[in-house]
């Protein structure tokens, strides 16, 4: 037998390289600016995953290079190895250590996403059209005006995005904001955000729809109150046939499961 394995020093050793891969990465500014409620706690749930990352990837690299190290064979040892049958202690330990950090990270994040998914009153609908290769916007008022390629939001209220895919699956995207939410034909899906800070944003096609994806883009201007009613009360399109067709068709949630309710 090879002895017992110095497990306290192994767990010091892994515990100072996580602290040391941690203080080099959580301060890194990975995901650029933040300009929504949302920033903040998404960031703060990277930072944790990076240090869960950062523990494990420790122990994996401590016990590799320990076993590297200590059952090297002897320069001229031929022999085989000797036959083992396992080890149930250990069996259970790489069993419920990564049970209770997956658990872990997936009901964190079930919190942050509920936290930002948070509907409240006075937040503002507005409709996304998404095709090959472009994006449009629907406000709603006394009727629906449109605009083409460029959207524009109130600061500091919540808007509820419903979102339609006029072709193929789209995906909605503006970095500063955080949230992603792909764009599916025949479903409507929902984006949640506060903007909080006034500026000019971009909105990217996150889903590969095309020749024409990395182009698909939009300008997103984050304003005052004031400034967006001036701007909507500007816009001079009515929502063309086909996409208020497709608003008509909404269904406020996801459809019922396939098999629950017909098609
Ligand atoms: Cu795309």
């Amino acid at each position: 037998m090879y002895g017992r394995l110095p497990i306290v020093k192994m767990l010091l050793v892994t515990i100072a390289l996580t602290v040391v891969i941690s203080a080099v990465m959580v301060p890194i500014n990975w995901n650029g600016q933040g300009a929504s409620t949302a920033a903040p706690k998404i960031d703060h749930l990277l930072n944790v995953m990076i240090v869960l990352s950062s523990f494990v990837f420790s122990l994996v690299m401590v016990m590799l290079f320990y076993a590297l190290w200590k059952f090297k064979a002897k320069p001229g040892d031929e022999s085989d190895g000797e036959p083992i049958h396992g080890n149930t202690r250990l069996e259970i330990a790489w069993t419920l250590i990564p049970t209770v950090i997956v658990l872990f990270a997936g009901g964190y994040s079930w919190k942050v996403l509920d936290d930002i998914e948070d509907p409240v009153k006075d937040h503002l609908t507005g409709s996304v059209f998404s095709q090959q290769y472009a994006w449009s916007f629907a406000y709603p008022g006394k009727d629906y005006v449109w605009s083409e390629g460029e959207l524009h939001v109130p600061v500091n209220r919540q808007i509820q995005f419903k979102m339609h895919a006029m072709d193929v699956i789209h995906s909605f995207w503006v970095p500063e904001w955080r949230i992603k939410k792909d764009n599916v034909p025949g479903i409507t899906t929902t984006a949640i955000v506060t903007p909080d800070k006034v500026g000019t944003y971009q909105l990217v096609c996150t889903e590969l729809c095309g020749f024409g994806h990395a182009t698909m883009r939009a300008k997103v201007v984050v304003e005052s109150p004031s400034k967006f009613k001036e701007w909507v009360d500007g816009l001079e399109q009515k929502l063309p046939e086909p996409y208020m067709d497709v608003l008509k068709e909404e269904s406020v949630t996801n459809p019922p499961a396939l098999g629950a309710g017909g098609a």
